[in-house]
């Protein structure tokens, strides 16, 4: 809020001007800055319509410095000729006054000064003068520069000791709601008012819809959170369903035996997997479901030859952090299979797997898996292909390429790539396949039930959407809050 002082001044100014006054004459009168009046406007165009106000431009001619110092002190022309005492005074001694060249000039072309050229001294050659460029400068200075001709103005500017500026300043005149008393004006209307009535009498400050909000003191999510629900979006708008992944821990058998996943594959081992020591052993299995997952391993069935080992369920039992939400998808799968008629399903998950692994700058121990599942009879390769083009174009993805891989549990087996443009490179963005048929058969599922399903992980799509290099900037104990409550929001499709 500006001066009071100066508002009221400037509303009695206006109320008795005829049309409307000039701010920078009203700083003038009242001996004020006029940024003091400036503020005066605003806060008295915030109070309503009380006055009217146009910025407009003006050209007014101010002293340099140079011409401050000239009003002050005398012309260089007149501080020289002031300087000289009557035995006159050597020339090279004038000049080593600050003024002493430019005053001899002018003092000369001014005939106020002469020289003896035989002692090279300067001596007065008027008995007194009179310093016509302070008192210009005077006049300027005490807002006369109007009574200055043109040559007088252009003399001094060519002496830099004066400049045309533009300067801003408002036109103010009386608005509607025009009064030389400033009213306080209410900023929210209370029950008191409302029940006395009084709220009639009341000014209230215009609602000001352009004031930005208050930042609200809130929870933020992390931008991983964000992107999940980006790609929770994506799978719902495609029909599938979230399966219930609320179980870090699993059992071997379904992490590993019920995927056909051999026992003494290397990532069952410890330095691929956390498995628990308390308690470390899993006991509840559908009894008929384990015996045929221990037949098509050991000894095959189903048209596969199995891997011909000696199965053991005290490996099955071992209880493990997932190393991956196929164990959830898994056991999803057997859930179906269990239904009295088969019906198509499409599945998907997002959430924390952990794995025993190298760490480096884009690999923890644990990430966040996305895996699609879909199920029906008859689907094939293609049906992949296809449903991974339309999940990956929803990412903003559309140059998508295939490359046959290996998974224990899928045939055939693909790796995704897409082409990157701000890398300039083909990146991995995923991985998929087909359940074999020792995954599926053994569950119980129809022969002719296909399932096809694919996987990429969370962590990295959102380093690569907020710019983030290092996952120990994204994650872990080392993350700056700061980042998380700044991340902005995220659209996975731009
Ligand atoms: O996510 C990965 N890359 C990726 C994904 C999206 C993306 O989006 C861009 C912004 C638009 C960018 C990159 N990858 C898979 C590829 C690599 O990052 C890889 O180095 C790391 N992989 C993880 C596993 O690492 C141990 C990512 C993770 C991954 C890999 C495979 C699966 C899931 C996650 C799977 C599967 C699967 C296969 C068949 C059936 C069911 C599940």
């Amino acid at each position: 809020m500006a001066d009071a002082g100066v508002m009221e001044a400037l509303l009695r100014r206006v109320e008795k001007a005829d049309g409307g006054v000039d701010s920078l004459e009203v700083a003038a009168d009242l001996g004020v800055d006029h940024q003091m009046v400036v503020g005066a406007v605003k806060s008295l165009q915030a109070l309503g319509d009380v006055i009217s106000a146009e910025q407009r431009s003006s050209k007014q001619w101010e002293l340099t410095g140079e011409g401050n110092e000239v009003a002050e002190q005398g012309s260089h022309e007149a501080r020289v000729f002031n300087s000289i005492p009557v035995e006159g005074i050597p020339r090279n001694e004038l000049m080593k006054l600050a003024f002493g060249k430019v005053g001899f000039t002018k003092a000369m072309s001014s005939k106020w000064i002469k020289v003896d050229k035989e002692q090279d001294r300067i001596f007065k050659a008027v008995e007194s003068v009179e310093d016509q460029v302070k008192e210009k400068l005077l006049q300027v200075q005490s807002g006369q520069a109007s009574l200055l001709d043109d040559k007088d103005r252009n003399e001094l500017k060519k002496r830099k000791l004066l400049s045309e500026v533009t300067v801003k300043s408002y036109w103010i005149s009386k608005g509607q709601s025009f009064s030389t008393t400033i009213t306080k004006q209410e900023t929210e209307l209370t029950a008191e008012m409302i029940a006395s009535g009084n709220w009639k009498e009341k000014k209230f400050k215009p609602y000001n819809f352009e004031a930005m909000g208050i930042a609200p003191d809130c929870g933020h999510l992390h931008p991983l959170m964000k992107v999940r629900t980006q790609f929770r979006q994506i799978f719902l708008e495609m029909g599938f369903t979230e399966m219930p992944t609320n179980n870090f821990i699993e059992s071997s058998f379904w992490n590993f035996d019920s995927l056909f996943q051999p026992q003494q594959h290397p990532a069952r081992d410890q330095h691929d997997t956390f498995f628990l020591s308390d308690p470390a052993l899993a006991h509840e299995f559908p009894t008929d479901y384990l015996e045929r997952v221990k037949k098509v391993h050991s000894e095959g069935g189903y048209g596969s030859q199995g891997y011909k080992y000696d199965w053991k369920i005290e490996e099955a039992q071992k209880n493990l952090l997932r190393t991956h939400t196929t164990a959830v998808s898994s056991r999803m799968l057997y859930k179906l299979a269990q239904q009295k008629e088969f019906t198509p399903v499409k599945y998907f998950s997002i959430d924390r797997v952990f794995r025993n692994e190298t760490l480096d700058a884009t690999h923890l121990a644990e990430f966040h898996q996305i895996e699609g599942v879909v199920a029906d009879r008859g689907l094939t390769l293609g049906d992949l292909m296809g449903i991974l083009h339309q999940f990956f174009t929803k990412l903003g993805i559309t140059k998508l390429r295939f490359k046959p891989a290996f998974n224990p549990y899928t045939e055939p087996s693909m790796e995704m790539f897409s082409y990157h443009e701000g890398l300039k490179k083909w990146v991995e963005v995923g991985n998929s396949g087909v359940f074999r048929p020792e995954m599926l058969l053994p569950m119980g599922l129809p022969e002719d039930v296909t399932v096809i399903a694919w996987g990429l992980s969370l962590e990295r799509p959102t380093m690569i959407k907020y710019g983030i290099n290092n996952i120990r900037e994204l994650v872990g104990h080392k993350v700056n809050l700061q980042m998380v409550y700044d991340s902005p929001v995220c659209r996975l499709d731009s």
